[in-house]
Parts: C-alpha cells; structure tokens; sequence
C-alpha cells in the first residue's frame, strides 16, 4: 500500500513537473527573437518604453490617452494628430505584431491601412525570397482580394521613355531578363540623379485605395533607391521607403494608399548619389480590394505579419499612416503590444499570442 502511496505521489510529482515544463516550453519561445516591444503599460506620461531591450522609445505627441488594453494598459488615439513617433529604424523584422481597437467610426477598410494593418507606419519593404507574406488576423490566417492588373507591359516589349531631373540619364529595354521574355528596363544615371521612366498605358491612381506594388530589380553595384509613384506634372502620389539593391535580382513589394485619384502614375527611382546602372523587371500594381479577415470595431483585434524576408522599418509611427510627403491618415481607436521578431512566427506560436499565452511566463514563476 505504501509503495502505491509513494507510485500515485510520484505520479502525480511528475505529472506536475511536466505541467509546469510543457508551459515554459510552449510558450517561452514567443519572447524569443524579440527586436522591438512596446507594451504601452506606462498608464501615465509623454513616452513609451520599449522593453525588448532595445533603445526606441517612443514620443507620445499631441497627447494621445492612456486607456485600458488588451494586457494591463493601451494608448487611445483621436484621429486628428496624436500618434506616437519612433526615432529610429529597425532592421532585421521578420514578424510584427499587435493589438488595435478601431472605433466604430474608423474609416480605415477591413482595419487595413498604409503597408498593411497600419499601426505602424513606414515599414518598409521586404525583399529576397519569393516576398510571401502571411497575415493572420484574430489568430486566423486571412487573405487578400487583388484587382486586375494596372500596368499594361510587365515584359518590357514595347520601347521605354524617360524624363530625367538631370542631364544624362537613360533608360532602355534591355537583354537583360528576369521576368518573361524578352527584356527589363535598364536604367542608367549620373551621380544624384531621380528618374521617371514610363510606357504607354500609364496605370490610373483612386484617391484613398490601397495599391500593391511589386517589381524585381538589381543594380550594376549594391546601392540605396527609393520608389516613388509620380502623377504627371504635380508632386509625388507617394514616397516608398528606400530599397537596397543588390548585384543579383531580387523582389521588391510595398503596400501604399493612394491620396488622390489621377489617370496617370509614373514610376519614378530616386538614383543614390553615385553613378550606377539598375535594372526593372516585372512590374506589378494591383489594388487590394477585398480581405478575409474578419475584423469588429469598438473591440480589440490581433494583427500579425510574417515574411519571409527580413524587412526594415525606417523611423516610424504608431497611430498614423504616411499617405503623401506630410500627409497622413489618423488612426481613431486604441493600439496595444507592438512587437517585432528577427524571426517567423509560426502559426501555432501566433495562435499562442493570439490566446495571451504568454502569460504562462508568470504562470511558471507561480511556482
Ligand atoms: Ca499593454
Ligand atoms: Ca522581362
């Protein structure tokens, strides 16, 4: 009888250790890989920390409120100019995560905003691999509706023109493939040079639509240039975050909202400062018109992002979204736990986050 006291003890010991082990196993992990973490728990003053141990600190501008959250606490924004200002860029980003709680009057479509679920603003693009990105909302994979094709020639069959700020500059189809046959633009500039090159069949722009812009490009060296989506004769539809090319090809994608409707948008490369040759090939635009994602206002809901490339996040915001060169859309609603990892989430790990379990840390120290 002893001996069965001493089984069923040790039964129920061990039963508990593996308890207490398979918590700290499951979910440990998810604090792992983390390069950005604002839990916007401070309830009181101008800034948030970020507690992944980096230096970001965020700026609170213009007031925005400290409010209850989906964990501890949360900033509520009011649509009109608070936001919080992020100073400097994170490189590295595999996965971003967070919270938001768009008020019943949020305009922004299926709480899509500017490059995507919009807490953060400027997230840049992701490049290399095949730039497959997984969005999960409210712990469930979604996936987006895209329009038709906006660019006439992705094969660069007919000739290219150009218009250049500076003296110079060309652009030709050339040999040089990768996407389809027979060619890609080459585009040649002197130092600090911004180019606008252009076919027939101009792509037409709808004020506040969100647009997915993709190409694949490389450079004759490695080299910084920044995208930027032109209307004839007035100022850019829409600066994209810098892009780095590289001596092979890789694939460039960015999300942008248009801030006005026009009937004709160039595609314009801001040349780095050095003379260079890069190449454009399979040029993309479609507008994002539809989403899955299953997403209730006045209620907190979980959004994340997984690439599989590594992406930069240039000097950013939480709570507005850039749509133009000074021009920004406010968010009215309430933004909870951003985060960002060096590494993919898997889709039980966003589960996990989705569900608090991260809590299981504190769980563990319980005992
Ligand atoms: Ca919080
Ligand atoms: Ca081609």
């Amino acid at each position: 009888m002893l001996s069965l006291i001493n089984a069923m003890q040790r039964h129920v010991f061990l039963t508990l250790i593996l308890f207490m082990f398979s918590f700290n196993v499951a979910y440990a992990d998810i604090r792992n890989g983390r390069i950005g973490h604002w839990l916007l728990d401070e309830g009181s003053g101008s800034y948030a920390y970020n507690s992944s141990g980096g230096t970001n600190t965020g700026t609170l501008y213009n007031t925005p409120t400290w409010t209850t959250g989906q964990f501890v606490g949360a900033l509520s924004f009011d649509g009109v100019n608070e936001y919080v200002g992020i100073p400097n860029d994170v490189t590295g980003i595999r996965t971003v995560s967070f919270w938001m709680k768009p008020a019943a009057s949020e305009v922004y479509p299926l709480g899509l905003t500017q490059n995507r679920e919009g807490v953060v603003s400027k997230w840049g693009y992701f490049s290399g691999g095949t730039c497959a990105l997984t969005r999960y909302v409210n712990g469930t994979a979604a996936t987006e509706t895209l329009g038709s094709e906006k660019l006439s020639n992705r094969s660069f069959t007919t000739d290219l023109s150009l218009w250049s700020w500076a003296n110079g500059a060309s652009a030709v189809r050339d040999t040089v493939d990768y996407y389809s046959s027979p060619a890609s633009a080459k585009v040649t500039t002197a130092a600090g040079q911004q180019n606008n090159f252009y076919q027939t069949g101009l792509p037409s722009l709808t004020a506040g639509a969100l647009y997915k812009y993709s190409f694949w490009a490389k450079g004759s060296t490695s080299a910084v240039v920044a995208p930027i989506i032109q209307e004839w004769g007035t100022f850019a539809v829409i600066y994209l975050p810098e892009m780095a090319l590289t001596t092979g090809w890789l694939q460039y994608t960015y999300y942008f909202f248009s801030d006005r409707t026009t009937s004709s948008a160039y595609l314009n490369f801001q040349g780095p400062a050095t003379a260079i040759s890069y190449w454009v090939d399979d040029l993309s635009l479609k507008e994002v018109t539809g989403d899955s994602a299953s997403v209730t206002n006045d209620t907190w809901n979980h959004y994340v992002i997984v690439t599989d490339a590594a992406f930069s996040a240039e000097s950013m915001s939480f709570g507005r979204v850039a749509t133009n060169l000074g021009t920004y859309k406010y968010l009215t609603g309430s933004i909870d736990d951003v985060r960002f990892y060096n590494r993919a989430l898997t889709a039980t790990e966003v589960g996990e986050l989705n569900l608090n379990k991260i809590t299981a840390d504190s769980f563990f120290l319980l005992f």
